[in-house]
């Protein structure tokens, strides 16, 4: 490669609306979002998306469809919430609800996975004519040298040789891209933390891996092929390249948002300090307590930007 990850990809239009970067697009009589279960003949797009502002994704149904339902009490919306319908109910591959301008969706674990969604995604935002959307990972992730719990918004986010940059293969050659975050969303949302007293939240980067165990430098897979000592090094070596969490969406999912004109943040509790050990210990309630601080922050920051008190 010719180092063209370090420009940045990131172009904004006057317009705010979602740019799709495929000529072959307008071609296309119909387009059927085949994970999402919805399609521009069978749905009226812009009618049930056209005002949507805020878009959260994340790993997990369940807790996509938890977030959804506390949206719902945060904005003060009539009822209880408890009754929201997944819009991709005719698929199980993944799951979304709508609250106001808010859409909740599940994206499952790793680049392929979320990747898929996004390109569904954000060709429906595109149909739908939405302007001015901001999208948001709110996430797990393993921790770095900071104390487990703590909130790690993404300033950039690297790969595992700790380079901003997310390769893809096409056609079988390698394509870059970059993988650069909307910096002033980040000191937005890091503002927000004030709301959040009881929780550490900080800026830093974020390592994307495509595996949770060798991948991620453990030691508890069903195969390892490296010492403690290697491990350690290699962790040590990523906390001095300014990485503070690792997970396994943030280099594709920013590359995709940025390239398409979506002003986009990772935003991720960390689950344990890997410099401390590789399982999970934490109790049940502890980790559904931790998975619900990145969605509190973000509800502060979207009751801010509505203004509602
Ligand atoms: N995750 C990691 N590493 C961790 C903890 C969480 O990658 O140590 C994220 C990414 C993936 C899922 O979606 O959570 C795996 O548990």
């Amino acid at each position: 490669t010719n180092g063209s990850w370090r420009h940045t990809n990131i172009i904004f239009s006057s317009s705010g609306l979602v740019h799709v970067k495929n000529p072959h697009l307008d071609a296309m009589e119909e387009d059927i979002l085949y994970h999402l279960d919805l399609g521009t003949k069978t749905h009226n797009l812009p009618a049930m998306f056209g005002d949507i502002k805020f878009v959260c994704v994340g790993g997990s149904p369940n807790r996509m469809r938890a977030f959804a339902q506390f949206m719902h009490r945060e904005l003060g919306l009539a009822g209880d919430g408890e009754e929201l319908a997944d819009i991709c109910a005719g698929t199980d591959r993944y799951a979304m609800y709508r609250v106001g301008p808010v859409l909740s969706i599940s994206h499952g674990m790793g680049i392929p996975s979320i990747s898929i969604m996004l390109h569904e995604l954000i060709k429906l935002l595109h149909h739908a004519k939405c302007r001015d959307v901001t999208i948001i990972r709110i996430g797990t992730s393993g921790g770095l040298g900071i104390e487990p719990g703590s909130v790690v918004i993404t300033d950039t986010a690297l790969d595992s040789s700790f380079k901003p940059r997310f390769e893809q293969v096409v056609l079988g050659d390698v394509v870059v891209r970059s993988t650069e975050l909307d910096k002033a969303l980040a000191e937005e949302l890091l503002s927000c933390s004030t709301e959040t007293p009881d929780f550490p939240t900080l800026i830093g980067h974020t390592m994307c891996t495509y595996d949770f165990y060798e991948g991620q430098g453990r030691l508890d897979g069903a195969l390892c092929s490296f010492s403690s000592e290697k491990k350690l090094e290699y962790l040590r070596r990523a906390y001095d390249a300014g990485v503070r969490n690792i997970e396994m969406e943030s280099t594709a999912f920013a590359a995709l948002c940025g390239l398409c004109g979506l002003r986009a943040a990772v935003v991720c509790v960390t689950l344990l300090d890997r410099l401390e050990g590789d399982q999970i210990r934490a109790p049940r309630a502890l980790l559904g307590e931790f998975q619900r601080r990145p969605q509190r922050l973000i509800a502060a920051f979207i009751r801010k930007r509505l203004g509602v008190q």
